[in-house]
């Protein structure tokens, strides 16, 4: 049976994201952009109520939640401001390696870390000469005895100036394309330099950095899964995060269009609200169905993970058409306002900045279809290095 219906338990979780969008995110969120504040009393706020971490399994200290659960809560804290749910949402990307291939301990030790406090944790994959193209990463990681040696620099790393450790992938066999790379979780120490705080068109309350690893040794029990199998971690790392990041750009939507529709029933021109004037009837409408759309392919790449479902071409499809959404709907908000649209003292131009980082990061919305032209039209059987 095909049922769009939430969950009482669902309806109250939203209920209770939303609630937290509106009282602790939403007051700051513009003054956080313009200043580029770091959200730490939030972070600690919203840990504190339990909308962090929410897929840890309960064994190591998290809620267990569904991944229909955290879209749901990724989009309302998202309507809040999507700088500050991706300071939330990042330990969801950089643990997700570690439910994925970490043993027991390694879990206990790392995933507990975030549940026992409100500390974070960053995933570094992107490198300067490596983005889309994974494959071409230069770290270096060499085993020495008991210990893994990286070397090398990661950039573009969510929270990286505030994580208490990482999930690296580095390269063990240089020779061998992604099939020589592996994936690590490392402590925060002193051979890892944080070097640079980007200064970002959008989503500024949220922390990137460029992270150097010089010599870092990493205990060889901090490999996850087998060695060079680190490619596939990543991927299906991504296939499980990307729903969440289309959750986000479907909140931003909201929150633009709404603001849109407000603004429409009060603006006068020629006489009547602009909201009367087919011209602005017709971008309102093609906003809602487009959130609506984006909303129902998200939800479903979400649930088919709760089904235990590979749901690469799913989150492909969510990850594309939610960001383009995004990125369509902030900058048809900014044309309703017409000239105030384009200026800070009106809401929706941070909107827009913020909409861009979607087509970009987790995949850039060309790397989406990429994979969704791959599965269409080559469709093969992935083998996942461990069970969905
Ligand atoms: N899950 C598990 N394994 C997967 C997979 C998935 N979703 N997708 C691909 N693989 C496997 C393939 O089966 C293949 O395995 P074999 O070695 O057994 O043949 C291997 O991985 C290589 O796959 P592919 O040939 O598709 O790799 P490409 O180098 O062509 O790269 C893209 C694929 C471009 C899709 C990948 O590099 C990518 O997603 N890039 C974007 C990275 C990104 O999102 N960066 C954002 C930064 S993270 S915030």
């Amino acid at each position: 049976m095909v049922d769009f219906t939430l969950t009482d338990e669902q309806k109250a979780l939203r209920e209770m994201a939303h609630d937290f969008a509106e009282k602790e995110i939403r007051p700051v969120a513009w003054q956080y952009d313009r200043d580029g504040t770091w959200p730490q009393e939030i972070i600690e706020k919203a840990w504190e109520v339990g909308l962090m971490n929410t897929h840890v399994p309960e064994e190591y200290g998290g809620p267990e939640a569904s991944y229909l659960d955290g879209c749901i809560i990724e989009e309302e804290l998202s309507w809040g401001c999507s700088g500050i749910q991706t300071s939330l949402g990042a330990n969801g990307l950089a643990s997700a390696p570690v439910g994925l291939a970490g043993s027991d301990e390694t879990k206990r030790k790392y995933l507990g870390m975030l549940t026992e406090a409100p500390k974070l944790a960053s995933f570094c994959l992107t490198e300067p000469g490596a983005g889309s193209d994974v494959s071409g990463m230069r770290t270096r990681a060499v085993r020495k005895g008991d210990v893994y040696v990286l070397n090398g620099q990661k950039c573009f790393i969510t929270n990286g100036g505030h994580a208490d450790w990482f999930t690296v992938y580095a390269k063990t066999d240089p020779e061998a394309g992604h099939r020589g790379i592996s994936a690590f979780v490392v402590d925060k120490d002193d051979t890892v330099i944080v070097d640079k705080k980007e200064d970002k068109m959008g989503q500024r309350a949220s922390n990137t950095a460029t992270i150097t690893f010089n010599d870092t040794e990493v205990p060889a029990e901090n490999l996850l899964g087998q060695e060079n199998e680190g490619f596939k971690i990543a991927m299906a790392t991504l296939d499980r995060t990307r729903p969440g990041v289309a959750a986000m750009a479907v909140g931003i939507a909201r929150a633009a269009f709404e603001f849109a529709v407000g603004y429409s029933k009060e603006r006068v021109q020629f006489g009547v609200p602009i909201a009367m004037h087919q011209a602005i009837q017709f971008m309102i409408a093609d906003m809602a169905t487009e959130i609506e759309a984006a909303r129902l392919l998200t939800w479903q790449s979400a649930v088919m993970l709760d089904q235990g479902r590979r749901n690469t071409l799913a989150s492909s499809h969510a990850k594309r058409f939610a960001a383009d959404t995004a990125m369509k709907v902030t900058t048809d908000a900014v044309q309703v306002y017409g000239g105030y649209g384009f200026i800070k003292d009106y809401p929706v131009e941070k909107l827009m900045r913020d909409a861009k980082i979607m087509q970009l990061y987790e995949g850039t919305s060309q790397i989406q279809r990429l994979v969704i032209a791959r599965e269409t039209l080559l469709p093969r059987r992935i083998e996942e290095p461990v069970p969905a």
